[in-house]
């Protein structure tokens, strides 16, 4: 099997538009594989939600790093994990790097916010910007500590989610390409690709551009393609899909003080069982075990 760096430097560098799912536990990351995507998108939304907290980095980074090597454990596909801001500064970003490489994960997307960071989608939240400068050093630091030729950083651009505008967008794409960056996500919250088709329309095709379209998602895939971007991360979708359905199985199991109405709407336990593989230590118990 191909390593997981090169399986995600690949899909960056395919021709076609590719696109990562989001995950946010071991069991999420296999089902996204099962699905038929190419790579997992290790949300820091889905993963800090999914924990019970706030996107706030109140989850601390090693405690993430736990689950994202839970996540690496469970699927064959690589990983790319929201990395926040990195965690710090420079030198949290080099360690950073080096943990993630050593537990699997194939590439690390880091964002021009301060630590701790609000989440992006956010109403009316402060969205203060990393100086250009020093998250060029951040770039600079991930990229000269990785091991592997391959693992890939890609720096996220903020300045539309804090109105700073195309201009200011533009300027910091140029330097963070400069330093490094192996791709560039370009985040937008409006509900129309305006703001990502203005950049997409200036940039020109020399770094891989990232877009997240939770917000503008009546933006039919083809526009994306035709506008050049490389790579479509879906950020939340099986996070926000579980609620509905837990919220909705809790309520009528509590209401009817019964399971007979949800049952026909639940997969069966042997699903789960099929997901764990529980077939592996089945035939492990037979070769390592003496017989019954
Ligand atoms: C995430 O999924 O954690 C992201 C995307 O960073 S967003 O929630 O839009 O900021
Ligand atoms: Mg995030």
């Amino acid at each position: 099997m191909q390593k997981k760096t090169t399986q995600f430097k690949a899909l960056l560098q395919a021709r076609d538009l590719q696109f990562l799912m989001e995950a946010h536990d071991g069991l999420s990351a296999r089902i996204v594989e099962e699905a038929g995507f190419k790579g997992i998108w290790g949300s820091g939304l889905a993963i800090a939600a999914s924990l019970g907290v706030r996107d706030n980095n109140e989850a601390s980074w090693s405690q993430v790093l736990d689950v994202v090597e839970f996540m690496s454990d469970a699927s064959s596909i690589p990983i790319m994990l929201d990395g926040d801001t990195g965690y710090g500064n420079f030198n949290n970003v080099r360690r950073l790097v080096r943990k993630l490489e050593q537990r699997g994960v194939g590439a690390v997307c880091i964002e021009d916010k301060l630590f701790p960071k609000n989440n992006s989608l956010l109403d009316n939240a402060r969205q203060p910007l990393e100086a250009i400068d020093v998250f060029v050093g951040k770039i600079k630091a991930a990229k000269d500590s990785q091991q592997d030729e391959d693992f890939c950083v890609v720096a996220r651009i903020e300045a539309f989610i804090a109105k700073w505008g195309l201009g200011e967008a533009l300027k910091r794409a140029e330097a963070y390409q400069r330093a490094g960056a192996d791709a560039l996500l370009i985040h937008s919250k409006l509900s129309t690709a305006d703001e990502i088709l203005a950049f997409m329309k200036e940039w020109g095709d020399t770094c891989p551009v990232v877009v997240v379209p939770t917000k503008y998602y009546t933006t039919p895939t083809s526009v994306f393609r035709e506008a050049g971007i490389r790579l479509v991360i879906w950020a939340n979708h099986l996070l926000r899909s579980s609620v509905a359905a837990m919220q909705k199985t809790a309520a009528t199991i509590h209401s009817q003080q019964s399971l007979l109405e949800v049952e026909k709407d639940i997969v069966p336990v042997q699903e789960i069982f099929r997901l764990q593989n529980v077939e592996e230590l089945k035939q492990a118990e037979d070769r390592y075990l003496p017989p019954a």
